[in-house]
């Protein structure tokens, strides 16, 4: 046998051994990269197959059990997991059934295998970041906490976007069974609301303050380029917030990740944010009837002793300090400049504290951290 003979001969072997099937294995419905646990990472493997088909499996199950696989689909993630995994209903085909019946209903589930490696968090002024924009707004009568998710800015644009996603925690002092939602808005880079070309995954796990989301594209000739706004998470406030005379509450983004259409991995910069909220707040967002933003204000040194600036583009008004349990802390202050503050907390103990205030009539929050 020549030797061109001898590679036609062995490319054969191997082809046959991939389309009988023998890499077939057993699939746990959901985990679609196979590594032992379902999470919003698996909807992103299946969303760059999304509309592709192949070979029924033994049965039509999501049961939380090892399915067996009789027939290997012909193509592969470039983890090497086989596109049968994506089919996690068993149906010869990967829809929306088999994010709604399998991923949605095993989130969370583990079996063999770490589960690590799914996410890359990015390093920061390095990596793309994303930034949660908070504010308060009526919508449709009610009066919403809507935290926008932003990726992306002026000098890191995501280039290649195919999906996103994120494990985020929340604590609050206040919200004894908050309730989020979140959304892709109107003015997303990625899709509309109406989701007509991605599938948003989103659970909310109330008794643990654990929050899953993921987003993926569903059309795997396409992928985006953008930076801003892609969506928000939402809370009604008023049940919350009738009441209320101050309290903080407080999200963190734990692990995240992007991908492209390929499923090659982009770091991204998570972030975390504090908010105070009170009945004050209601009165005065009922009065302009309108977004209130947070305006941009640095405070420095952080972490300090107990002594610190803040500066703003405008003047700052009616600063207030809170510690963690929202309680307030009396506090000196005084003006350096038109622009700049000095506050000093005479008796305070190390921690994190909240400090609110006002710029040209807008609200803001800022942690700072004592260290003395
Ligand atoms: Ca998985
Ligand atoms: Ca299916």
């Amino acid at each position: 046998m020549g030797i061109k003979h001898m590679r036609n001969f062995l490319l054969l072997l191997i082809f046959s051994a991939f389309s009988t099937g023998q890499l077939s294995g057993q699939v746990w419905p959901g985990d679609v990269n196979n590594n032992g646990v379902v999470n919003g990472v698996d909807l992103l493997y299946l969303g760059t197959v999304f509309g592709s088909s192949g070979p029924l499996r033994a049965e039509e199950d999501t049961n939380w059990e090892a399915q067996p696989i009789i027939e290997a689909w012909g193509s592969f993630f470039p983890n090497g997991v086989n596109h049968a995994f994506a089919d996690c209903n068993g149906d010869g085909t990967v829809d929306e059934d088999d994010i709604d019946e399998a991923i949605k209903n095993n989130l969370g589930q583990t079996h063999d295998g770490s589960g690590l490696g799914d996410f890359n968090n990015g390093i920061p002024g390095f990596d793309i970041p994303v930034e949660f924009s908070p504010s308060l707004s009526f919508d449709e009568g009610d009066l919403m906490l809507k935290i926008g998710l932003l990726l992306g800015n002026e000098t890191l644009e995501v280039e290649d976007f195919y999906g996103l996603a994120l494990q985020l925690s929340y604590t609050s002092s206040f919200i004894d069974e908050p309730s989020f939602d979140f959304a892709l808005t109107e003015d997303s880079w990625v899709d509309g609301p109406e989701e007509e070309h991605s599938v948003v995954l989103f659970e909310d796990d109330e008794d643990k303050g654990k929050m899953e989301l993921a987003i993926t594209l569903t059309d795997p000739t396409q992928s985006r380029t953008g930076r801003g706004r892609i969506g928000a998470f939402s809370i009604v406030m008023e049940d919350i917030i009738v009441g209320l005379i101050q309290d903080t509450f407080s999200i963190q983004i734990d692990s995240i990740v992007l991908i492209n259409s390929e499923i090659s991995k982009t770091a991204i910069v998570p972030d975390t944010i504090s908010l105070i909220l009170s009945e004050d707040l209601l009165i005065l967002s009922n009065e302009a009837s309108s977004t209130i933003q947070t305006p941009i204000v640095q405070t420095y040194p952080n972490p300090n002793p107990g002594q610190f600036l803040i500066s703003a583009d405008e003047s700052i008004e009616n600063i207030r300090v809170f510690n963690v349990l929202g309680q307030e802390v009396p506090i000196n202050a005084h003006q350096t400049s038109s622009r700049e503050l000095m506050v000093e907390i005479p008796q305070v103990s190390p921690g994190t504290y909240i400090i609110t205030g006002q710029i040209a009539g807008t609200r803001f929050t800022e942690k700072v951290i004592i260290n003395r």
